[in-house]
């Protein structure tokens, strides 16, 4: 039976939280294991999202996990958070150290382990320099691992090859961030969501892989049915269901887009000259400055009749959105990895930036441009605490001498010792890998060896004789375990304690709830223990747990716009997470950046409502990004387009995920979704063997035919270690980011004869 829209909306509204607090309070009760002993305060394992949790343990093992009421989800949580219980128990977790002897890893004792890996790293910078050695982290590892970990390789070991899987996910927002406000990290919170009353959604898969936040999102909506919901996405996701408007457009050409909406909003006067008049500089590509008048000139190739020739949008959509979005009263943006693994990922963030600097749709509740971020410690881990290879904490960056000198003083490093060379960032990491360049490689919460574009050639680069890996890992039948030297047991999520920060800004703490197994240690011990026998100087290293590293983050990041000097782990304990800025320990946390009288960084007393205090001038940038196209479009031989992206209850390479049961059964194996009409011309119905050919590999899926691509359009989920599709994909990259373009790629699909 049809479900009309609105039963729809309802259902997205309430039906995460029944999902979440009905099932694992049922497999609990039915194994009979009877009420916790006791909850303890944590925040979700997946995603950027960043839902606090309650962890429920009895006769110290969890039992189950539900939501918690006082953090911004309202105790909402979705079934991949709710049912996390088997995946701490699967029987693949890894319990000691191991070593490959003979081809096969061994179990090994921790000294055993950490001497040979310790030697690995000091021979290789002994014989070719710190260059020759490398650090690939994590947006899940806990704030204090990252920090540590970064602080370790660029202060002890003067090695700046220190990148991670966010230069895959964030890189590009980051970039926009930076280049259009000065600093990273969004202006505007979720309680925006609750004010806004145009949502502005563009390539993001809300419902699927922010499912609290959408859930959110609709109950905005079925509060205020005149809030509208416009959805730019080349596929219908379960997210374009609740949309008012939903754009199905050529893949890779929202630039054209939104640079049109740009001209049709000055166009028709739409534009808030008052705002940007008094906020906003105007730069061409080059980051010259340039006028409002120039600006109506770059953008005169956009009117939206030649915006429609580009992007297959009608031109009157193109007006009526620009309308809607100009015209509200408080326009929220949204966007995730449909924008940001592009190889104009940068531009594309500036170019929604944009669109709220020319209406002032931006600093008000409900009115702000926010980057969705894809894993729940990305921002405050490896975005905030400098886990890339050009960062240094709290938005310091390496090429800058003040910065370094800064971080040397903090760090009681001698002035000037920095290594003032930026490392290298991921794509180039594995290159060099490749080129036998990089010797030894430590690799913390990240599964490469399925995540990686063109996967087939960093395979290669992780299978050489002559590199050494060691890879801290919880699961054994992670696909990285297969290319791993040594392998270090970890403890894992709430088997100790440490900070996560989620896309709005928050931090919030896990706390310890059980031991972890076998003899699993806290990942900060692991590195602290593996830098002394590295030959770092203790005196960097000097903590004890998690909590001295937070306190030492702290103090680090409180001469800098990040200050959160004021987020105590004592407060953490308390209360369910706090935004920062948040400068002292009775700072309630900040909702609003920029903003006179919102943010504790805006002076009381500054002349102007607005202060974009990152960018020298105290003005955000207006950006001239012209359509560029993506590095490999279809054509004759290859004529269809290969998206890739995330499914509801799968975790990325789902290691995690996997083990959950009833996860399991809903998503078992990969699939590729193909338009009925071009599966009618290759003769193809749903559960045919289809092959999809790049022109870096090929293989056979099951087909889900039907309206979910557009013609021309396939899409595969890269969950699947079976079938990895990223042996498909192409490694092309944004040229400021670094970001690799997953979501497009030329492929030939044809029927196949069998999987
Ligand atoms: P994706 O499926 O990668 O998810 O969250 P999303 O970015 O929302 O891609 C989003 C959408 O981009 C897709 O629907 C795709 O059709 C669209 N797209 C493809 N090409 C284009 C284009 O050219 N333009 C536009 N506008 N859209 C395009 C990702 C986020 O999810 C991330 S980064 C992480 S790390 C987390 N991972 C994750 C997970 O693995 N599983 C689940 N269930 N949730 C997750 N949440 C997070
Ligand atoms: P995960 O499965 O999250 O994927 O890619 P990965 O980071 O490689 O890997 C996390 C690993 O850490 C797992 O092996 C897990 O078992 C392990 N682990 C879990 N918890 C812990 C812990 O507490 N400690 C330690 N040491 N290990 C732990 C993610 C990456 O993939 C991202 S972020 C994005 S956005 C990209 N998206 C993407 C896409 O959209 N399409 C395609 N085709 N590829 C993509 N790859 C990218
Ligand atoms: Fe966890 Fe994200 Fe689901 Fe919240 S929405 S419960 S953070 S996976």
């Amino acid at each position: 039976m049809e479900i009309t829209r609105r039963e729809f909306l309802k259902m997205s509204a309430a039906g995460a939280a029944l999902m979440a607090i009905g099932c694992p309070v049922a497999a609990w009760a039915a194994k009979g294991e009877g009420e916790p002993d006791r909850w303890v305060k944590g925040v979700c394992r997946y995603c950027g999202t960043g839902c606090g949790v309650m962890v429920g343990v009895k006769g110290g093992k969890v039992v189950t996990v539900k939501g918690d009421p006082k953090n911004h989800n309202a105790g909402f949580l979705c079934l991949k958070g709710a049912l996390m219980t088997s995946v701490i128990y699967a029987k693949e977790r890894i319990t000691q150290p191991l070593i490959r002897k003979n081809g096969k890893l061994t179990p090994a004792s921790w000294d055993e382990a950490l001497n040979l890996v310790a030697s690995k790293f000091k021979e290789a910078i002994a014989q070719h320099g710190p260059k020759s050695v490398a650090y690939y982290g994590s947006g899940q590892a806990l704030t204090e691992e990252t920090y540590l970990a970064s602080k370790i390789f660029k202060a002890g070991l003067k090695c700046n090859n220190v990148d991670g899987n966010p230069r895959l996910c964030m890189a590009s927002a980051v970039g926009g961030y930076v280049t259009t406000f000065g600093k990273d990290e969004p202006m505007g919170s979720y309680d925006d969501i609750d004010n806004a009353s145009c949502f502005f959604i563009i390539g993001s898969n809300t419902s699927e892989c922010h499912p609290i936040l959408f859930r959110r999102i609709a109950a905005r909506k079925e509060a205020n049915p005149a809030t509208k919901i416009i959805v730019v996405d080349p596929r219908v996701t379960n997210t374009t269901r609740i949309a008012d408007i939903h754009i199905s457009f050529i893949p890779g050409t929202d630039l054209a887009l939104l640079n049109s909406m740009a001209y049709v909003i000055i166009k028709e006067e739409m534009d808030n000259p008052r705002f940007h008049g008094a906020y906003c500089a105007f730069m061409d590509k080059e980051g010259k400055p340039q006028t409002f008048e120039d600006y109506k000139k770059f953008l005169e190739d956009y009117a939206p009749e030649k915006a429609e020739k580009i992007t297959g949008i009608p031109a009157k959509t193109i007006k009526e959105v620009a309308k809607i979005f100009a015209q509200s009263s408080a326009t929220m943006s949204m966007w995730c990895m449909g924008i940001n693994q592009r190889i104009q990922g940068v531009w594309a963030n500036n170019l929604i930036h944009n669109l709220h600097l020319l209406t002032g749709q931006i600093g008000r509740p409900g009115a702000t441009t926010f980057s969705l971020t894809g894993q729940p410690n990305a921002c405050g881990g490896v975005r905030d605490a400098g886990g890339l290879s050009h960062m240094l904490p709290a938005g310091r960056l390496i090429a800058n001498k003040e910065h370094r000198n800064q971080m040397e003083k903090l760090w009681g490093l001698p002035e000037d010792s920095l290594n003032p060379e930026p490392g290298l960032p991921t794509i180039a990491l594995f290159e060099a890998l490749k080129e036998g360049k990089i010797k030894a490689m430590l690799i913390l919460c990240t599964n490469p060896a399925q995540s990686l574009p063109d996967v087939n050639r960093y395979r290669e680069a992780m299978a050489r004789k002559d590199k050494f890996i060691c890879l801290i890992e919880v699961f054994q039948d992670a696909e990285t375990v297969q290319f791993a030297d040594v392998v270090l047991a970890p403890a894992f999520w709430c088997e100790r304690d440490g900070v996560y920060g989620c896309s709005e800004r928050r931090y919030a703490l896990i706390e310890k709830a059980i031991e972890p197994p076998g003899q699993c240690r806290p990942s900060v011990n692991i590195l602290v223990d593996l830098a002394k026998r590295m030959g770092v100087d203790p005196k960097l290293v000097p903590y004890n747990n998690a909590a001295d590293i937070w306190d030492e983050w702290r103090a680090v990041a409180k001469p800098t716009v990040y200050n959160f000097w004021g987020i105590t782990r004592e407060r953490l304990r308390k209360e369910s997470g706090l935004k920062w800025p948040c400068p002292s320990e009775d700072h309630p946390g900040t909702n609003i950046r920029y903003v006179r009288g919102e943010d504790p960084l805006v002076p009381p007393d500054h002349p102007t409502k607005y202060f974009f205090y990152g960018r020298p001038d105290g003005k955000a940038v207006i950006w001239f990004r012209p359509y560029v196209g993506c590095a490999e479009g279809p054509d004759s031989e290859y004529s269809f387009v290969l998206t890739t992206g995330r499914v509801l209850d799968q975790w990325h390479t789902s290691t995690m995920t996997g083990k959950v049961p009833e996860i399991q059964r809903s998503y078992p194996k990969a699939f590729v979704e193909i338009n009925d009409k071009d599966a009618k011309k290759l003769g193809i119905q749903t559960g045919d063997h289809v092959q999809l050919e790049t022109r870096r590999d090929k293989m056979v899926f099951e087909a889900r035919v039907g309206e979910v691509c557009r013609p021309g359009l396939v899409f595969v989920p890269w969950f699947d270690p079976k079938l990895l599709i990223n042996k498909l994909t192409i490694n092309a990259v944004d040229p400021i980011s670094k970001q690799p373009e997953f979501k497009i790629c030329a492929v030939k699909v044809s029927k196949a004869a069998k999987a």
